[in-house]
């Protein structure tokens, strides 16, 4: 006798479709199976039930940055989150300014502790403040489950140097750590923004010209190159461009470990966007910016394809008022950079994704939160549904045709860049280690019973090797 029966659903595991009921216990998939019998039933006939999401980018209760901090905390985040089939988060542990790397975290740990609803983890940041002792921070960061590390290339106080980077992705190989990368040309940013304020263009639309392809393109390439040189595991989060993807596409093919993610707000909007009134422009104003048709239709195809390996949100829940800053003259230069996605990522992939054909279940399955849960060293709980592994579990409703609203959604953030937006594809049912937060499309239960989940280092393939270690005239 299990907890809890799931009957009568469509299942998706990693071998495909099934019928057949799921038995929880004790807060796990304890069986899966045929007549299994249960102290509580739940009805799952006309409904798919699919592993729990897994959002590995977002940005909850960050520190005040120039005036401005982030209007989602771990409780609403967390909340929006479970709305949208995510029942895993991963948020960075930003510094303030000044901040340590490890400060960071324990911030981040504080603001976190006892407010989610759904199971957490952190990603550290380091930054030109981190101090040069990099492999002891490494050290702590991994003994703490933290096994991943984002550094910048762009932004003023995040920026770091090809050095630091270096010693970074050199410390992080042999600790099976992964180094998470914003790749964007900082001096060229600089230099375009300068020119664009001298020549009076600051609205919106410039933003799409300070943070050209090109900036991206090349800061991907540069470092996908470092991972190469010292065989560290890199992700390129939130690529945004065909000319980056491609980038990825080409160090894989030399061998290097370069993985790359992509966010919905590239699928579904263009630099066209950033052309409307202050107040429309502004929903699209996120760094790198979104791009044209062409660079949508490659995403696509990368995402089909396993190019991109990994679909996050980037969640960064700036308000409007942030945005449109100075009220009296907005400018591209002074707009908080950012948009909310925690709640509206899965829906999107499953409607534009699965159900329009463009992905098969496993790539849905991959992008969804497993291959997240392999890289950031969480597959030994969740991601899949399996014996053993947490009830992370979402029921949709494959047929309900709805339209994004803001009104509707739980993020304290108050615009979506998907206004309006047809969807279909719904959950309707979350659970979490087997309690329900969402049941019949209502909160349930907000109890913030979410946990820190410290992570496993994920060791790198031998084969990737530190450049000094190779002899390519022998192995020729
Ligand atoms: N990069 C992020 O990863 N998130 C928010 C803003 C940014 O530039
Ligand atoms: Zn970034
Ligand atoms: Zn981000």
């Amino acid at each position: 006798m299990y907890d809890l029966v799931i009957t009568g659903g469509r299942v998706a595991l990693d071998e495909g479709w099934a019928d057949c009921d799921i038995g929880i216990a004790n807060g796990r998939i304890a069986a899966l199976g045929r007549g299994l019998r249960g102290a509580a039933i739940i009805e799952a006939a006309g409904r798919w039930v699919m592993p729990g999401g897994i959002d590995a980018h977002c940005h909850l209760d960050q520190p005040t940055w120039g005036g401005v901090d982030t209007a989602d905390d771990f409780s609403t985040g967390s909340v929006s989150a479970a709305f949208g089939g995510t029942t895993c988060i991963v948020p960075f542990a930003m510094p303030g300014p000044g901040m340590t790397t490890l400060a960071a975290l324990d911030r981040s740990l504080a603001c976190a502790g006892g407010r989610s609803v759904v199971d957490y983890g952190l990603h550290a940041v380091f930054t030109e403040a981190t101090g040069s002792d990099v492999e002891s921070q490494l050290d702590r960061l991994a003994a703490r489950g933290v096994p991943s590390v984002k550094a910048f290339m762009t932004y003023r106080g995040f920026a770091v140097s090809d050095d630091l980077m270096l010693a970074i992705m050199d410390g992080a190989r042999p600790r099976g750590m992964t180094v998470m990368v914003h790749a964007e040309n900082d001096a060229g940013i600089r230099r375009t923004t300068g020119r664009l304020v001298a020549l009076g263009r600051t609205g919106f639309r410039y933003h799409a010209v300070a943070h050209a392809e090109a900036f991206e393109r090349e800061a991907t390439h540069r470092a996908a190159t470092l991972a190469e040189i010292t065989g560290a595991r890199l992700v390129i989060v939130h690529v945004s461009c065909a000319q980056s993807a491609e980038e990825v596409r080409r160090a894989r093919g030399r061998g290097a470990d370069v993985i790359a993610e992509t966010c919905p707000q590239y699928l579904l909007s263009t630099a066209a966007d950033l052309d409307g009134p202050p107040q429309e422009a502004a929903r699209f104003i996120f760094s790198p910016p979104p791009r044209g048709r062409a660079s949508q239709d490659a995403l696509w195809q990368a995402l089909s394809t396993g190019d991109i390996a990994l679909w996050s949100s980037d969640h960064s829940p700036y308000r409007m008022a942030d945005k449109i800053a100075p009220a009296s003259e907005p400018s591209f230069t002074t707009a908080a950079n950012g948009v909310p996605g925690l709640e509206t990522r899965l829906p999107i992939l499953f409607s534009e994704g699965l159900l329009s054909g463009r992905l098969t279940l496993a790539r849905y399955l991959a992008l969804a939160g497993q291959a997240a849960a392999m890289l950031y060293g969480l597959d030994d709980r969740k991601g899949r549904i399996a014996v053993g592994l947490d009830a992370d579990l979402v029921l949709w409703d494959p047929d309900a045709r709805w339209q994004v609203r803001h009104e509707a959604q739980h993020s304290a953030v108050d615009f979506t860049p998907y206004e309006g937006l047809w969807l279909t594809g719904k959950p309707t049912d979350v659970l979490v280690r087997g309690r329900f937060v969402i049941r019949d499309g209502i909160l349930h239960d907000a109890t913030p019973t979410g946990q820190f989940l410290p992570r496993h280092a994920v060791p790198a393939d031998p084969a990737r090797r530190p450049i000094e270690e190779t002899t390519p005239w022998l192995e020729a």
